[in-house]
């Protein structure tokens, strides 16, 4: 976006959260029951983006299993995390709304400040969140309600962040489901996602047709880490000039999860 700031503070963090996925995970939530996932499987994906997210030098603080949360290894969202501060979420999926509390203190032993949704009628999860250069675009959804949405603006507007309130598509989990940010100007989405305007302003990159399941990718300093298995997505954003490292995800995929789900990334004020 021509004539703004430019200080990647939206895409290089010097930290990440993530939490080790328990057995409990056969029991995550999905809209569609594709077969279990192998916890396995999941923990050697997991421990390749572990390692990814590492080695752009960044620390990771690696949280253990919660058994009683099958869908605890998802952290994005639990919490929203800006430079100023991090603001704990109230999840819309009842079976989710502790893991936001397990969070709460990890994040208070990294940050001055931090924030909680609180209203009874509030619901945001951090998947519908995605944080740009200039703006919180925040994507309602079946989690993601209006008060939510309000209240988070009430919080963060006085630390100098502007939301913008979008759509998350119809049947679509998170708004991140179907997008991403790559750089200070440059949006990874879905044609589906893209023609509701939303991104008026930024380059956007479409996914290929047929591998909408890869729209949820992360930059995390000079790397894109995305779900492996979508080559056409992957070498249009090799040429564009992106370094890709290819995570498998398959065992998330049957939970609706992708890169971004998996982390909290941000640099800590102290
Ligand atoms: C859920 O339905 O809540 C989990 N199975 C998947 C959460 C994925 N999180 C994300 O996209 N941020």
């Amino acid at each position: 976006m021509k004539g703004l700031p430019m200080t990647a503070r939206s895409y290089r963090f010097t930290h990440a959260i993530t939490r080790r996925p328990s057995a409990s995970i056969v029991a995550g939530l999905r809209a569609v029951d594709t077969g279990s996932p192998s916890l396995e499987v999941m923990l050697q994906h997991h421990a390749d983006y572990v390692a990814t997210l590492k080695s752009t030098g960044a620390t990771v603080v690696e949280l253990g299993a919660l058994e009683a949360f099958p869908d605890s290894v998802f952290v994005e969202d639990t919490a929203l995390c800006l430079p100023e501060g991090a603001v704990v979420m109230r999840p819309g999926a009842p079976s989710r709304l502790g893991e936001a509390a397990e969070m709460a203190p990890h994040l208070r032993a990294l940050y001055g400040q931090v924030m909680r949704i609180e209203g009874a009628d509030s619901f945001i999860e951090g998947g519908d969140i995605l944080t740009t250069e200039t703006e919180v675009l925040v994507g309602r959804s079946a989690r993601t309600n209006a008060a939510g949405i309000a209240e988070l603006a009430r919080l963060i507007t006085p630390w100098g962040h502007k939301v913008r309130e979008v759509h998350t598509p119809p049947g679509v989990l998170h708004f991140k489901t179907d997008c991403s940010l790559l750089d200070e100007e440059t949006i990874l989405s879905t044609k589906r996602l893209d023609a509701s305007g939303c991104f008026q302003g930024y380059r956007v990159i479409h996914v290929a047709e047929g591998e909408e399941a890869c729209a949820n990718t992360i930059r995390f300093n000079d790397l894109v880490l995305m779900p492996a298995g979508f080559p056409r997505t992957r070498d249009t954003l090799a040429k564009a000039g992106y370094q890709i490292r290819e995570i498998g995800n398959s065992e998330c995929a049957k939970l609706d999860g992708g890169m971004s789900c998996l982390s909290l990334r941000f640099t800590p004020k102290a």
